[in-house]
């Protein structure tokens, strides 16, 4: 047997944890979509890469939700595509563009991206990301565990702390199964806020806590930003956060309704643009 195909065969990846550890993030010198197609020639078509000489750690569909942050998106690209290589994953990138100019709704397009993914391939594992959020640290693996896991832990715009206990928002990763035990999320966020402490009152109605990595691991960067145009803060979400356990089982995935306009595969993501209507 020769060398290579061994290492195929074998269980390698204790042996080469390819991790570097603690990332330089910046976004003062922008980057473009050609020179990251460039740093990563082995991506295939719609943003996806599965490891070629060992097994992958997991299936792990990567859904972002979007509207008109392209400048943030190919930071984005430019950062993540590199780490998920090194961390040895199957995945594939999915932009969840949402359609028209009417108020945003960041839970909706994970939804969709939910079961746009899944159209795609048979992923088990989904990680839903901001998209101005990159990680500074590799080790902070992009995968699911057994419980629901809350990614982003130190922001800088926190002071790299936790703003609260609870706090959800940013990015966050579940299994297939942890999904749907909450039936997904809620759809009637409509602008900035309160669905990530909907996600939260969700997951520990059912009794699931939430994993984190360690503050150090955790740190992250966001990219700095004006409030979006039809994204103002939403004045129902303290009042729909208090219902979270008497809603959720009637609005979430099994309530999800959402128009394709259309799906492009680009070199480095899927980009689905989809109506997802208004309040
Ligand atoms: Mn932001």
């Amino acid at each position: 047997m020769s060398h290579s195909s061994a290492r195929r065969t074998g269980p390698t990846r204790s042996h080469q944890d390819p991790s570097v550890g603690p990332l330089r993030v910046e976004f003062t010198s922008p980057v473009n979509l050609d020179q990251i197609k460039d740093q990563n020639p082995n991506l295939q078509p719609g943003g996806r890469f599965r490891p070629r000489d060992c097994e992958a750690v997991m299936k792990v569909a990567i859904i972002i939700p979007f509207r008109k942050r392209e400048e943030h998106l190919k930071f984005w690209l430019f950062y993540l595509h590199p780490i998920l290589q090194r961390q040895q994953l199957d995945y594939g990138v999915y932009v969840i563009n949402q359609d028209g100019d009417q108020i945003f709704n960041r839970a909706k397009l994970l939804n969709v991206g939910y079961l746009e993914a899944l159209k795609d391939y048979d992923y088990e594992c989904f990680v839903f990301s901001d998209v101005d959020l990159i990680p500074m640290d590799d080790r902070n693996t992009y995968k699911c565990f057994s419980q629901p896991r809350h990614l982003s832990v130190s922001m800088d715009k926190f002071g790299f702390r936790l703003p609260y206990n609870q706090y959800f928002g940013g990015v966050s990763s579940m299994s297939k199964e942890q999904y749907l035990k909450i039936n997904g999320f809620p759809n009637n966020y409509w602008g900035w806020g309160g669905e990530d402490d909907d996600i939260f009152n969700r997951l520990s109605s059912k009794g699931m806590s939430i994993s984190r990595p360690s503050g150090d691991v955790g740190k992250c960067r966001m990219i700095r930003h004006d409030r979006d145009k039809k994204n103002d803060p939403n004045p129902q979400r303290f009042d729909r956060i208090a219902h979270t356990r008497d809603t959720m089982h009637k609005d979430g995935i099994n309530s999800l309704s959402y128009q394709v306009v259309k799906t492009e595969k680009f070199d480095l993501f899927t980009k689905v643009t989809v109506d997802v209507g208004k309040p």
